[in-house]
């Protein structure tokens, strides 16, 4: 049998729903997914099966105009996804159109993405009449030369299935890359951090999300079969820490709670989560952050 094989990359602007796609192309939560923009950091691999063919999708940090360092490197770790890639798939919200944001990230994709396969996926339809679709794809595809458009719901799974069966004849032949059971390449340490980070994310208002960064310290498996999984979050004010503790603690132990729920059913096993909150002024300019979170210091250099 002739297998394919190849890599897939996600990019659209924070939001637009590319760790959703990721997830319902795996069939399995590999990356978090929230309401609130800017929760993808890193890269995120998740492979998928189809027929003959081993499609590895990279779900990126969503494109925008970046601000601090970190902004800088995940949006550097986004267009590197990109350049890897055997095909991109550039992702629109249905209900939003062509915003400012995409208007720059098709400047971008024009000025990089010559000669490249570059398929459009409309997501979210299931926010709009279908009457505005025709519009927006013409309106996309005299933007931009794309090989293909699809129109999608990532969340209900609309349509996933008629771009993943696209994607994988687009793919190179070659053996496959993962074993065929394999559906993520991120350490469990790392996904554990980005689940608490996701119930974080979900629970603090406004810049806070933004200002924390959650690291797995020690994993401890123990003979009964139990986790101990110690975490620190690291936040940039005192001032954030008590909000993030929350009157009595309760805010971290909801928090807590509802990572640890999460780790055993995914781990399908008992775990002891602790989570410890340290006040680290200049974490955002710290290198050993930005290697704990999957980036590249040196892309967040002006
Ligand atoms: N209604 C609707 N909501 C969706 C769909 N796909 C994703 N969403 C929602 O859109 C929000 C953002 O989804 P994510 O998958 O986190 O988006 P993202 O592009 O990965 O965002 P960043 O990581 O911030 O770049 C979440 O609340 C999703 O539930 C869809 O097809 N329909
Ligand atoms: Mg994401």
């Amino acid at each position: 049998m002739t297998t394919r094989a190849g890599f897939v990359a996600l990019i659209g602007e924070p939001n637009a729903g590319k760790s959703t796609l990721l997830n319902q192309m795996v069939g399995a939560k590999v990356s978090i997914v929230t309401h609130k923009v800017q929760t993808t950091r890193a890269r995120i691999r998740g492979v998928a099966l189809e027929g003959d063919a081993q499609i590895i999708f990279v779900d990126t940090p969503g494109l925008f105009r970046p601000r601090r360092r970190l902004d800088r490197a995940m949006v550097a770790a986004a267009w590197g996804g990109a350049a890897d890639a055997d095909v991109i798939v550039l992702m629109i919200e249905a209900h939003r159109g062509v915003t400012e944001g995409v208007e720059r990230i098709l400047e971008t994709l024009t000025e990089t993405a010559e000669g490249r396969t570059v398929a459009l996926a409309i997501n979210k339809i299931d926010r709009v009449k279908s009457g505005v679709l025709l519009g927006l794809s013409q309106d996309l595809n005299a933007r931009f030369p794309f090989a293909q458009t699809f129109m999608i719901s990532a969340e209900k799974g609309y349509g996933v299935e008629d771009l993943r069966a696209w994607l994988a004849g687009e793919m190179p032949e070659g053996p496959w890359l993962y074993p065929e059971d394999q559906i993520a390449d991120l350490p469990m340490r790392m996904i554990a951090a980005e689940i608490t980070r996701e119930k974080l994310t979900l629970r603090l208002h406004q810049e806070l999300p933004y200002q924390l960064t959650v690291e797995t310290e020690s994993w401890e498996d123990r003979k009964d079969g139990s986790a101990r999984i110690e975490q620190t979050v690291y936040v940039a004010r005192d001032g954030h820490k008590g909000i993030l503790l929350g009157k009595k603690g309760e805010t971290i132990k909801a928090v807590g709670q509802a990572a640890r729920a999460e780790l055993e059913e995914m781990l399908d096993r008992r775990v002891h989560l602790f989570l410890q909150v340290k006040v680290r002024p200049n974490w955002l300019d710290e290198a050993a952050r930005y290697s704990a979170m999957g980036l590249d210091f040196s892309d967040g250099n002006t």
